[in-house]
Parts: C-alpha cells; sequence; structure tokens
C-alpha cells in the first residue's frame, strides 16, 4: 500500500509548537502580509528575522508527541511506499524517527542564500546578518516558503499523489494552497482519503472519512489500525 501523509501545525500543537491560525496562534500578534511574505522580508528584514529566530530557538525546548513518533513506526513498516509531507518548518518528524519526510514549506534549521541560492544547515540566528558559510555574501534569508513563493518538492509531491491507494492529511486547516488541494489530486488519482483534525477542516467535506480530535491520540490509533 502506498500511503501520502500530509502533516500541518496541528500535528506538532501538543509538542508545544504554537498553530496559526488558532485562537493563541503565531498570528495572533502578527498579521501574516508582516512576516510571511517576501514583500515583508523586503521592508523589515529585522522585524521577520526576530520572528524566526525566535521560533528556532523555542524548537530546542520541544519534543516530538506520540502522533510524529506513530508515523516515524509506519515508516519502519512501510518504507518507501510512505512519503510524509510536511508543511511544517520543525524539525519534529526527523526527531521522531522518520526519515522520508518533505518540508514543502521549508525547514527553521536552514538558511537560504540570496546571493548564491545555496541551502545552509543553520542553527543559530539569522539577525546578527552573518555572511553565507558558501559564498561569504551578507544575504541569509530563512529557508521557509513565503506567499507568493513556490513550495519545496512539488513534482516528486505530485507524483507520489498520483500513485498512492491512501492520503492522509492531519493538522491543517486546509487554508493554505496548493497544500490544501492535494486532497482533491489524490481523489482524483484514485486513492482513498482520510482527514485527522482537531475540528473539521475547510475541506473536510473532501475526504472520504474524517475522524477529529488531538492528533496525538488519533494518528497513534490509525497506525495501529493500519498496521494490523
Ligand atoms: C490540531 C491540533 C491537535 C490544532 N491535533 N489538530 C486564492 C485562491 C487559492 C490560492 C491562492 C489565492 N491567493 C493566493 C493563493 C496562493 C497562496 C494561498 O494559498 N493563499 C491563501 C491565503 C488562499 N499560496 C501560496 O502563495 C503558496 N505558493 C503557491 O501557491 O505557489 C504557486 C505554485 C504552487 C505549486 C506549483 C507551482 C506554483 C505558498 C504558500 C506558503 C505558505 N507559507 C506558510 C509560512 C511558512 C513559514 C512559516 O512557518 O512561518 O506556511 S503560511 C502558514 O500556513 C505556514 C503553514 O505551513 C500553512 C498552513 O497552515 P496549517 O499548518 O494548516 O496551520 P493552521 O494554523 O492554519 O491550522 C492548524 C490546524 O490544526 C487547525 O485546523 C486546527 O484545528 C488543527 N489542530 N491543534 C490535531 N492537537
Amino acid at each position: 500500500m502506498k500511503v501520502v501523509v500530509l502533516t500541518g501545525a496541528g500535528i506538532s500543537a501538543e509538542s508545544g509548537v504554537p498553530t496559526f491560525r488558532d485562537a493563541d496562534g503565531l498570528w495572533e500578534g502578527h498579521r501574516f502580509e508582516d512576516v510571511a511574505t517576501p514583500e515583508a522580508f523586503e521592508a523589515q528584514p529585522s522585524v521577520v528575522h526576530r520572528f524566526y529566530d525566535a521560533r528556532r530557538t523555542a524548537l530546542l525546548a520541544v519534543e516530538p508527541n506520540p502522533a510524529h513518533v506513530a508515523l516515524a513506526r509506519l515508516e519502519e513498516h512501510l518504507g518507501d511506499d510512505l512519503l510524509v509531507v510536511t508543511q511544517n518548518i520543525d524539525d519534529l518528524h526527523e526527531r521522531g524517527g522518520s526519515t522520508r519526510v518533505l518540508h514543502m514549506h521549508g525547514e527553521l534549521r536552514s538558511a537560504l542564500c540570496t546571493g548564491c541560492s545555496g541551502r545552509s544547515e543553520w542553527t543559530g540566528d539569522l539577525g546578527d546578518y552573518p555572511p553565507c558559510p558558501r559564498c561569504g555574501v551578507v544575504g541569509l534569508r530563512p529557508d521557509v516558503v513565503w506567499f507568493g513563493e513556490v513550495p519545496y518538492g512539488m513534482d516528486r509531491i505530485l507524483a507520489a499523489l498520483g500513485t498512492a491507494d491512501l492520503f492522509v492529511s492531519i493538522g491543517t486547516s486546509g487554508a493554505v494552497y496548493p497544500a490544501a488541494g492535494f486532497v482533491q489530486y489524490a481523489a482524483t488519482a484514485g486513492a482513498r482519503t482520510l482527514e485527522l483534525n482537531l475540528v473539521p477542516s475547510e475541506g473536510t467535506h473532501l475526504f472520504d472519512e474524517a475522524r477529529h480530535g488531538p492528533a496525538a491520540t488519533l494518528v497513534p490509533a490509525w497506525v495501529g489500525e493500519l498496521l494490523g
């Protein structure tokens, strides 16, 4: 069985990573146009760096939860027949044991050089304007995908969705494209589709089945069911 799992901020919520659009989410004190667009970075790089530097630091204080661990257990059984596509820029899937993870919206622990386009592993701050370790240019930005930019790995994602038997969406509001359209793409290609989310997402009606509750409970239960 080929499975594609799409994850969003909700899967990391019980680890203590805030979501975006929920009450007390990341955007409560920010308008997304002020921090999550290339225009915002151009206009106010220090504000944007502060926002992402704080989130990078906060990663040190959180741990994967049972939902991340359950997906790693699923990978142990399915190997290359499982692809986890995450919209999250945290590293909790990897720390939970998953290795086949595609970060379509980039990664906090990576910096992108606006000079040479190189991507470098990054654990410190970017707000003190360090030079690129590859080309020396001072022009590093968070290696994340903002509105109006093209997500990473789209060819690989669409190929996996096109041959999937099962598509599962976990902890995402379905408010952001192209990820919000994956359910229709997978269903058209013949996959069964399942939503696991705290509450019905914007696209809940598009799924063959939807289960609602916390990911740290729903995901281990679903993986247990699938593995018999
Ligand atoms: C729990 C839980 C628990 C809580 N257990 N669940 C008009 C129509 C259609 C599209 C567009 C349009 N105008 C513009 C567009 C395109 C645009 C877009 O979608 N805009 C929307 C506003 C409509 N998209 C883009 O620009 C994208 N690029 C693009 O389309 O390029 C063109 C192209 C595509 C493909 C091929 C070729 C060309 C880029 C989008 C980039 C999004 N970037 C961000 C920031 C990343 C960096 C960062 O992290 O700061 O990505 S925005 C933000 O939203 C972040 C997230 O990954 C993304 C999705 O959020 P997510 O994960 O769903 O979080 P929430 O908070 O929304 O939801 C959490 C859910 O969890 C909730 O449902 C809770 O109930 C649930 N939950 N606790 C289970 N314990």
